[in-house]
């Protein structure tokens, strides 16, 4: 940690600006040395950055950040110059030519924040959501992540453990004496069979918070001919699958992402269900029945009200959407057919409607304006470990009270290291190798 570190923060060159980030005690050398100045902490001041030749290579608005009040928690500046790449490079160059300065690896400014106490592993993780949030409510829940509104709930949580904990402890300690209360503990458990209840109100949400961060899967499946490719392209607004008229023309699976409601939707096209000699064809069959297996939805299609393939029962919870198409050609062909939305590729018809049924089946938002979930299988792991030693605590009660207490340390535990408070060392490389260089 006694390096300092630098990194182009920004983005991809060139670009109007681009912000290069200095991290670590060397810091005001640097500045001096580049810029001749050392600015007042957070005042941005116009500069020349020279090298060590006196040339000027570029001009840009310095902002100095002092240890701790910084993004890291150390010594901080950021050079905001011009994006081109050579200005860029030059400014690189000449950090990277000053002695104790070397180049950030992946992640490694975020890493010093946490090391410095400036952030918890789930703000860390929310912010590295947060770069990547490429929907509306992935962004709102990285956001709620990062902004430490999660953290706050475990905090909480774990305070009540701790609480619980040192309750115990006394009653253990002066229970021959006659001023403590014999009820501490009752109080006590009945605050654990609340806790253990709103962390299993807690873990419900992990399923929603999966469908934000990795999408909703959408697959559409049926016979040959039905009209999948079709729609999968209509949907994407592109031509991403081949349609033709000839039976067996989708053999792999195709796929698409695209923002529903705010909502991220992988759509997949599917080789049409048949009986087939064709080996290559049975192949995509097979993957077909693999992606139908591993759908969030099933958008049936069929050209014919009697053309619907049985789908089996396999998933019987999995919701099925049966969507008539062509309806440009024949229209009165579906008067009394039993289907869920009828649309057709060539006019536009229903295609709205269809997109409103699959709003329908994305988890409604609408009370919650705090999405305060468990996005990764990390936290949701830790969370049933904290659950299952509470559970362990409660139902210990003829095996004494230390006995308990133990496993509410071990309850603390698990939900300490959800925001690193406790034996996170081999998390951490797992953790910072989702960032980016720069962050
Ligand atoms: N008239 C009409 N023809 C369609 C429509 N959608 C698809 N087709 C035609 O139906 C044939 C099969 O379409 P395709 O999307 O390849 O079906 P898939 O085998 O289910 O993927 C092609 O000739 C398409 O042009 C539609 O809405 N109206
Ligand atoms: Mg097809």
């Amino acid at each position: 940690m006694s390096d300092t570190i630098y990194a182009l923060s920004s983005g991809a060159l060139p670009a109007g600006v681009a912000v290069i980030r200095v991290s670590g005690p060397h810091t005001s050398e640097v500045l001096r040395e580049l810029c001749a100045c050392v600015p007042s902490p957070r005042q941005a001041v116009l500069r020349s950055i020279r090298n060590r030749n006196g040339d000027v290579l570029d001009q840009g608005l310095i902002l100095y950040f002092k240890a701790p009040a910084s993004f890291t928690g150390e010594d901080c500046a950021e050079l905001q110059v011009h994006g081109g790449r050579a200005v860029v490079n030059a400014i690189l160059a000449e950090l990277g030519d000053i002695p104790g300065l070397r180049h950030a690896e992946a992640g490694e400014f975020s890493r010093r924040a946490f090391h410095n106490g400036k952030l918890d592993l789930v703000e860390i993780e929310g912010l590295a959501d947060l770069i990547s949030a490429e929907t509306e409510m992935q962004r709102r829940l990285a956001q709620e992540h990062s902004s430490g509104h999660l953290s706050k709930i475990y905090e909480g949580w774990a305070r009540r453990l701790t609480h619980a904990r040192a309750m115990i402890e006394a009653e253990l300690d002066f229970a021959d004496e006659d001023d403590v209360p014999g009820s501490v503990a009752e109080k006590i458990w009945a605050d654990m069979r609340t806790l253990k209840g709103e962390i299993s109100e807690h873990l419900d949400g992990a399923g929603i918070a999966e469908i934000i961060r990795d999408g909703l899967k959408i697959v559409i499946a049926g016979e040959p001919n039905a009209g999948k490719s079709s729609l999968l392209n209509h949907l994407a607004r592109r031509d991403i699958a081949i349609v033709t008229d000839i039976a067996g023309t989708t053999r792999d699976i195709l796929s698409v992402d695209l923002s529903l409601a705010g909502f991220r939707v992988q759509l997949f096209d599917t080789a049409g269900l048949r009986e087939t000699d064709d080996k290559v064809e049975q192949e995509g069959i097979r993957r077909a029945y693999l992606t139908i297996d591993q759908a969030d939805i099933i958008l049936l299609l069929s050209d014919t009200p009697e053309g619907f393939v049985e789908l089996g029962t396999s998933q019987p919870e999995k919701p099925v959407i049966r969507v008539g198409t062509k309806i440009d050609r024949s229209p009165l062909l579906w008067d009394k057919a039993s289907v869920d939305v009828l649309v057709s590729t060539e006019t536009g018809a229903g295609i709205d409607r269809l997109l409103d049924v699959l709003v329908d089946h994305l988890p409604d938002l609408s009370g919650q304006n705090a999405l305060s979930l468990p996005t990764r299988k990390r936290h949701v792991s830790c969370l049933q470990q904290t659950r299952a030693a509470i559970e362990m605590s409660l139902a210990q009660s003829n095996r004494g009270l230390d006995i308990q207490a133990e496993y509410l340390r071990q309850a603390g535990d698990a939900l300490g290291r959800i925001t690193g408070r406790v034996d996170v060392e081999d998390l951490l490389g797992v953790i910072f190798s989702e960032f980016c260089i720069g962050k």
